[in-house]
């Protein structure tokens, strides 16, 4: 919901209810858990028909194939999201995971695409910074709800330190890869946000890892990943890797002092850190850096 852009044509919940054949406070909670769009104008609710007929027509999310979320999941989260909600937004989670989606699914599928829709519009001014801090923050709060069912029970299968670089404040993608890789049997030691050098050096300390994933989302933050991959160096064997929407390539990646490149979503970092377990050389892991790398192996 909205109070923005009312299409032409548009119609009021009265008529929508007669359209769909339900009663008026049923498309009023269509309204609240973002599956009909609506704006506001006058201090009326109006929709777009077309939303109307589609919804008419559209198969119930009980009804939908079991699989990853759709398309339409992805604008009704978007439009959630933006609007700060989370009951509505979680709402959306919920009819994809009952559909069959997987927690991975919701995070790839679902809200990276969702959250990227939303870096798009405040690049071309359609929303503010305040608009993108709102709905990130119900993005983390959903990820909150989400993360306990990525634990995987039994013996873990090696730890992975896990931070943004200093001055890096992109928190989200770091938090679906340690979900993930919780998911796959590693234990993760995760730091967050805008992590010093000696925190990286420190945590890597405590918590002998595998290896050691150092996120890098936006632009400006080469030096402090350069810094944070310098103290590690001396600091641990560990595979060092840094990663995330910054580093486009393994030559970017390698210019870093990355080991190897982690490639461009989770599932590539989840298979990067499964390849340096098994010891494979970057060359056979799934996201490989440049030939001309070094690419040490696993050391632990
Ligand atoms: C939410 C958000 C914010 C929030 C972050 C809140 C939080 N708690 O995380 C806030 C408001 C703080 C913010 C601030 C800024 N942001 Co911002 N932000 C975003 C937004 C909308 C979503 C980020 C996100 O979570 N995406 C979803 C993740 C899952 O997608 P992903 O980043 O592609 O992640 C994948 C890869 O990283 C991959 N991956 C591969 N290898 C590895 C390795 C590792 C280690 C990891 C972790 C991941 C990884 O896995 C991930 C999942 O598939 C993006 C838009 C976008 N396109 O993403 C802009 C965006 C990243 N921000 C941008 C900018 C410019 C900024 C600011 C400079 C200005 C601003 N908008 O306020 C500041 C910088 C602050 C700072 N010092 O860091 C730009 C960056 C542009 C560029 N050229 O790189 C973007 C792209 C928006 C845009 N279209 O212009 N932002």
């Amino acid at each position: 919901m909205t109070d923005v852009g009312t299409p032409p044509g548009a119609i009021g919940l009265e008529e929508a209810a007669t359209r769909l054949g339900v009663h008026y406070m049923t498309v009023y909670r269509y309204l609240r858990t973002g599956r009909l769009p609506a704006t506001k104008s006058g201090g009326v609710w109006k929709v777009d028909p077309r939303d109307v007929e589609r919804l008419r027509r559209g198969p119930e999310p009980a009804a939908v194939p079991r699989g990853a979320p759709r398309a339409w999941a992805v604008d009704r989260i978007l439009d959630r999201l933006l609007a700060g909600d989370e009951v509505g937004a979680w709402s959306v989670v919920e009819s994809a995971l009952a559909s069959g989606a997987e927690p991975a699914d919701v995070h790839l599928e679902l809200l990276a695409p969702a959250l990227r829709v939303i870096g798009d519009r405040w690049e071309a001014g359609s929303i503010g910074v305040g608009d993108e801090h709102r709905a990130s923050v119900v993005a983390r709060r959903l990820l909150d709800r989400l993360g306990p069912r990525f634990n995987r029970r039994g013996k873990k299968r090696g730890t992975v330190v896990l931070g943004a670089v200093a001055g890096e404040r992109h928190e989200i993608p770091g938090t679906m890869v340690a979900d993930q890789l919780r998911g796959a049997g590693f234990e993760v030691v995760d730091l967050g946000a805008d992590t010093p050098a000696p925190s990286f050096v420190a945590a890597a300390r405590a918590h002998p890892p595998l290896c050691v994933l150092l996120s890098v989302t936006g632009p400006g933050h080469e030096a402090a990943a350069r810094t944070a991959v310098a103290a590690l160096r001396s600091a641990t064997a560990a595979s060092l890797m840094v990663g995330g929407a910054a580093v486009r390539d393994a030559e970017a990646a390698i210019a870093l002092g990355s080991d190897r490149w982690t490639g461009t979503d989770v599932r590539q970092v989840v298979a990067a850190v499964e390849a340096v377990r098994a010891g494979l050389s970057p060359a056979a892991s799934a996201a490989p850096p440049s030939p001309a790398s070094p690419g040490p192996p696993a050391r632990r």
